[in-house]
């Protein structure tokens, strides 16, 4: 299938969860692949995201590929939800059982693909001045990649250490007798924040936006909780497949618009208990009914009133202005306690910005806290960031950056008109955030590599959305969002986070399991929506 012409058939750009099971599956159909990962290691969002306490919110069983029987029978997870570093060593565990690494080039930035119109292949430049052809380019970069550290006045000044939570030192920090301050309050803040408040002498809290959050019930797995994951996990995995979200807890059929009250909180309490992201599912128009909105803020504010001592500090942790879900909500271990603890104190930014970082710390309103270390746990340029740092060209030279100037714009999230053989996994206007990553990462794959074995199949050179299929999915995914109450709030899924960035939703709502269907649609119909050139 190799023309003499290319280095490779498939050039993939990055080795996390997507990367990794690309390079095995492409290779399985007889494809040469190479991957090129930034990082020292394989695991892409688990690689870099080291910060204290991290851990996905995702369950372990839930968490995993199914690609291989023997592989879900013998990693055995240790926790409910999967630490960091098991995570970590799970993908290197991969790296190494399916021989993965021998085409994987780490410490290799992707600085620039090109696609050249006459030969018909992409040429993909890395930082070690590498330069190789490709049939097809997979952009596997993940959608929250690129940390976004705000450009505070004084930084340069500051006379203690600073870390962003997705860029942290491996072998961790030690904050023990330290005085330290964190800015944000998303999961990776939610996070950290228990965990670095036992830790250090005094913990200054910098909150802009509270945010909803739900108790994980974290615990140790038993064996006989391992060996029910494993023998259930392909009947949980058929579910997830055919979901809203990706997960295998069912969400609530009814509206509540049309519940009593009673019953909702019913509800909203047994999804309380079940922990973490079920609370997504407690009415089926959550989502998008203001009146079964506000029964899950009232809930949150209860549940935040009675967990926290001290009723002004309450009040400031509980989410105002913005509708639940509105921002991905978050998945904690004894969060909204640790306000209750003497060392850790909570600073509302609305009611005293931000002004400088100093030397000594923080100035914020009229106080300058002294701090020992900064924690940066301010998010990421989310879906573009890391494909605006590659010089992307498609066809007549035409930049990725340039196309997108007005937002993001693709046929499914997975391919964009005038980007021949280019494929994105989990981008925007996919599930992507919105699903279990595994589960949309594994579908995404399998359906680029149905796709191109079609093409080995029939001869075809090039695959590419065409214009009015795209514009006909971009209007698709606008208007889907526009019909739920998420894009009332400012959030990375509409690029309210970044000054300056244009604000489009950027996530499909539409469920995973109806894109699925679409997807499969799409395929089973010639790939309806492409053209296929030979
Ligand atoms: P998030 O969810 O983007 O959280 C970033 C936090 O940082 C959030 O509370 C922001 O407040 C805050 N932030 C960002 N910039 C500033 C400035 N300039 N001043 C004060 N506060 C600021 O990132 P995470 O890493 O926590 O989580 C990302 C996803 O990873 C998560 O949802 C999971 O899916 C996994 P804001 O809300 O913008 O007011």
């Amino acid at each position: 299938t190799s023309s003499t012409s290319t280095d490779v058939d498939v050039a993939v750009v990055g080795a996390g969860f997507a990367g990794l099971y690309l390079l095995h599956r492409l290779r399985g159909q007889g494809l040469s692949v190479r991957v090129f990962e930034a990082g020292s290691g394989v695991g892409g969002t688990w690689f870099w995201n080291r910060y204290p306490g991290a851990r996905c919110d995702i369950e372990s069983v839930d968490y995993q590929y199914s690609f291989d029987d023997d592989l879900i029978r013998d990693w055995q997870w240790s926790e409910r939800y999967p630490r960091q570093e098991e995570l970590l060593a799970y993908l290197n565990h991969v790296a190494d059982r399916f021989e993965l690494r021998r085409d994987i080039s780490l410490n290799t930035r992707v600085t620039a693909s090109i696609f050249d119109d006459v030969a018909q292949t992409w040429t993909v430049t890395t930082d070690q001045n590498e330069r190789i052809s490709a049939r097809f380019v997979i952009l596997a970069t993940g959608c929250l990649t690129a940390a976004r550290t705000p450009d505070f006045d004084g930084l340069d000044d500051f006379a203690g250490q600073w870390y962003h939570t997705a860029r942290w030192p491996d072998g961790g920090v030690d904050f023990t007798g330290k005085r330290v301050g964190i800015i944000g309050t998303g999961s990776s803040g939610i996070q950290s924040i228990p965990v670095i408040a036992d830790q250090a002498e005094a913990l200054t809290v910098f909150q802009r936006t509270a945010n909803y959050s739900v108790p994980a019930g974290n615990h140790v797995l038993s064996d006989s909780e391992r060996k029910d994951g494993a023998d259930g996990f392909d009947a949980r995995r058929r579910m997830q497949k055919e979901s809203f979200l990706g997960m295998s807890v069912p969400m609530v059929e009814a509206a509540a618009a049309d519940m009593p009250s009673e019953e909702r909180d019913a509800i909203l309490e047994e999804r309380w208990q079940m922990g973490g992201l079920p609370m997504y599912g407690a009415f089926a128009d959550v989502l998008t009914d203001e009146s079964s909105n506000n029964a899950a803020k009232e809930f949150f504010a209860k549940k935040i009133r009675a967990k926290v001592d001290d009723p002004d500090v309450a009040e400031r942790l509980i989410p105002k202005g913005y509708p639940f879900g509105g921002k991905r909500i978050c998945v904690d271990t004894n969060y909204f306690e640790t306000f209750n603890r003497d060392n850790v104190t909570l600073v509302d930014v609305n009611e005293s910005p931000i002004e400088r970082i100093t030397a000594n710390g923080i100035k914020a309103g009229d106080t300058e806290y002294e701090l020992d270390a900064i924690v940066f746990a301010t998010g990421f340029d989310a879906f573009t960031g890391a494909l605006s740092a590659i010089d992307i060209r498609g066809r007549n030279g035409q930049a990725l950056t340039e196309k997108w100037q007005d937002g993001p714009r693709n046929l499914l999230g997975l391919a964009m008109s005038g980007f021949p053989n280019m494929f994105l996994i989990t981008g925007p206007g996919s599930p992507s955030v919105f699903s279990n990553m595994v589960v949309s990462i594994e579908q995404h794959s399998d359906w680029i590599a149905d796709a191109i074995a079609h093409m080995q199949d029939t001869d075809a050179r090039i695959i590419e959305a065409t214009d009015t299929a795209e514009d006909e999915w971009v209007a698709h995914v606008n208007e889907v969002a526009d019909s739920t109450l998420l894009p009332q709030a400012n959030s990375w899924y509409n690029g309210a986070n970044v000054p300056g960035k244009p604000r489009i939703f950027m996530a499909y709502l539409g469920g995973v399991g109806d894109y699925r269907l679409h997807c499969d649609e799409v395929a089973r119909a010639g790939y309806k929506g492409f053209a296929l050139t030979r």
